[in-house]
């Protein structure tokens, strides 16, 4: 069976540390919990930056001491998130590329985001994406819903993102694609050849689609990002704890556990270099 890469995306935009006091909102809490999810078994972690009061903030030098500070303990993935929050402009969401990360992120559309929308029109998507190939990032193309994935086709055919395609289903936002099992297979179906694919489950859906996804030989993330409980009404401890379980889980269906060099092969993450 294929490894499989676990990425913990360990704080988001829009969890408060009121609704989970284990929450990593400063760097120094945010690369501890990383290094934490990384000896847990993550091999990516997917990374947005809190400013003082603990808001979503885009900003560069945060981003910048929390990707250095990861750096100098361990040789994890460092993803970071160019979809900031729903508030915040294309300008401010790409400030997070500057530290020259080994990945960053990329919604190909707009979508409903609870009450909020999650703005990605074409002209935003075409900017990030040659933005990201100028400073030689490769993305993850973050699939919310499924015109998502024909937007993601089109930016290939420019030649604007290439082969292999890495994306990440991420179901169960109210507004966008529900986690049902069914959705997930036709899209795992229509991705071109040679892709890698990812599963990112709201709430409850994150242990059972990542279950499904192990099954089918897909990647998973976990974390307080898209989830905050470890078991209806009982709280995560840690986003390393949630990583555990899955790592678990996984070694029980014979999955290896990705290495974050296997994960970089297996990504080609290299193919800049
Ligand atoms: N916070 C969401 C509005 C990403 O990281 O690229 C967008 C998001 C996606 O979290
Ligand atoms: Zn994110």
């Amino acid at each position: 069976m294929q490894p499989v890469i676990i990425t913990s995306a360990i704080v988001g935009a829009e969890v408060t540390k009121t609704q989970q006091p284990a929450l990593p909102t400063t760097p120094q809490e945010i690369i501890s919990a990383a290094v934490a999810c990384y000896e847990a078994g993550a091999a990516i972690i997917h990374i947005h930056v809190r400013d003082a009061q603990g808001n979503a903030t885009q900003d560069a030098q945060l981003f910048r001491e929390v990707v250095e500070g990861i750096r100098l303990r361990c040789d994890v993935i460092t993803q970071v998130s160019t979809g900031g929050a729903v508030w915040m402009g294309a300008g401010e969401r790409l400030q997070s590329i500057e530290c020259q990360p080994d990945m960053a992120t990329l919604t190909t559309g707009t979508v409903n985001f609870g009450e909020g929308v999650f703005m990605n029109n074409r002209q935003l998507v075409e900017t990030f994406a040659r933005r990201l190939r100028e400073h030689g990032i490769v993305p993850e193309i973050e699939i919310f819903d499924l015109g998502m994935l024909e937007e993601a086709m089109r930016l290939r055919s420019m030649g604007l993102i290439s082969d292999p395609i890495q994306f990440d289903f991420v179901m169960g936002v109210p507004g966008a694609i529900a986690a049902d099992p069914a959705h997930l297979m036709h899209m795992v179906r229509s991705l071109p050849p040679g892709s890698t694919w990812s599963v990112a489950g709201m709430g409850r859906h994150q242990l059972t689609l990542g279950i499904i996804a192990l099954a089918m030989g897909g990647h998973v993330r976990v974390g307080f990002e898209d989830n905050i409980y470890y078991r209806k009404g009982q709280l995560a401890r840690s986003n390393a704890e949630l990583v555990a379980r899955i790592v678990r889980i996984a070694q029980e269906l014979d999955r290896p556990i990705a290495t974050p060099t296997q994960a970089r092969e297996i990504l080609h993450l290299n193919r800049y270099i």
